[in-house]
């Protein structure tokens, strides 16, 4: 399996994050890459590249043009501000308001925020940019010929929409990775969503498409981020009509149930037809993460590997969460093992 990963993750090391009413230090940091990085060399993966060259056109087919250039000047916008401490949205639009792009940084931030815990720092768009290169370059791998690739992304993406941050993602590495899949010759893909929490920003940027297949396992959304996305009846709309499934699951959920979720998500890609699957592999799954609430085993994600590979469809594994844990490495490590046995 080839490990695609950038240095360049580092650019993204943000000071705070609003949590329980206390900015603390982010749950999501740099640490967590050198943790996986390390775990995964040492089960034995080391053929680990630094990403192709890649521009924005991919990205700018899934993301709204007006969000990226956003992305692109928001820290600068925001220093020239005279801001002293991260940008942080406080004021959003909201049922009845407008929704007018405005101009102020302030007014800005909140208009592209799906949620106000991401803050917005010095070299958060680069690190997105590198992070989104290392899931361009896993396609390019798959696209050569081979069956697996894993891209090690930091920051992680699948809460970003089309116009939307947030959820500690900037841009959608599994939409651009999805899009790349399609432009080079792929009629159908599906991007099956393992993360914790719902990937909301993957189906937001999918659900119209007749072309990806979404399947998202993740907490009940009346209790788990993103909260207002993620339920069983959203399940595509237009040409995406049936083409979005969700697997809403309850606190406490083991292996078996989630299992059982996973083994329907695999039935309904290959009904759909899929010719790749791009994995949004988050390991806040775990039973020790410290923000999430199912109850999934080390050993648990050599068996998801295993059960993924099951589909016989080449499979770009990206990361997206995982937190608090050195266990974290060996998780991720586990479910590439298992994708290969
Ligand atoms: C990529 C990814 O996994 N993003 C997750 C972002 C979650 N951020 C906000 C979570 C708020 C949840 N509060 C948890 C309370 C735990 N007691
Ligand atoms: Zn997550």
């Amino acid at each position: 399996m080839r490990v695609i990963y950038s240095e360049d993750h580092k650019l993204r090391d943000a000071k705070t994050e609003l949590h329980g009413g206390l900015l603390v230090t982010p749950f999501e940091g740099p640490f967590r890459a050198e943790w996986i990085l390390k775990a995964v060399r040492d089960a034995g993966f080391s053929d680990v590249v630094a990403p192709n060259l890649h521009g924005l056109e991919t990205a700018l087919k899934v993301h709204d043009w007006g969000y990226l250039e956003f992305l692109s000047k928001a820290w600068a916008l925001w220093k020239a501000s005279g801001a002293e401490g991260e940008a942080i949205p406080t004021s959003f639009p909201v049922r009845r308001s407008t929704q007018r792009v405005p101009n102020d940084i302030d007014a800005l931030l909140g208009y592209y925020a799906n949620a106000a815990e991401t803050a917005i720092t010095e070299g958060t768009y680069e690190a997105a940019i590198a992070s989104m290169k290392c899931a361009l370059t896993g396609v390019d791998w798959l696209n050569a010929g081979n069956r697996f690739a894993f891209s090690l992304c930091r920051p992680p993406g699948h809460h970003a929409g089309i116009d939307l941050f947030g959820g500690y993602c900037f841009i959608n590495n599994a939409a651009v990775a999805a899009q790349h899949l399609i432009d080079l010759g792929a009629k159908k893909v599906a991007i099956l969503d393992v993360d914790f929490h719902h990937g909301n920003g993957t189906q937001d940027i999918t659900y119209d498409r007749g072309d990806i297949f979404f399947a998202s396992l993740h907490g009940e959304p009346a209790d788990a981020f993103p909260y207002f996305w993620g339920y069983a009846d959203e399940t595509g709309k237009g040409q995406g009509e049936g083409c979005n499934a969700n697997y809403p699951l309850p606190r406490g959920t083991t292996w078996q149930a989630w299992s059982a979720a996973l083994a329907n998500a695999l039935l309904r890609i290959k009904a759909f037809g899929a010719e790749a699957i791009v994995v949004s592999l988050g390991v806040d799954t775990f039973e020790r993460d410290p923000i999430s609430f199912f109850k999934l085993t080390s050993e648990d994600f050599i068996r998801m590997g295993s059960e993924i590979a099951g589909a016989g469809l080449p499979v770009l594994t990206l990361m997206e969460g995982g937190y608090g844990v050195p266990e974290i490495g060996l998780n991720v490590a586990n479910m590439l093992k298992g994708l290969e046995a």
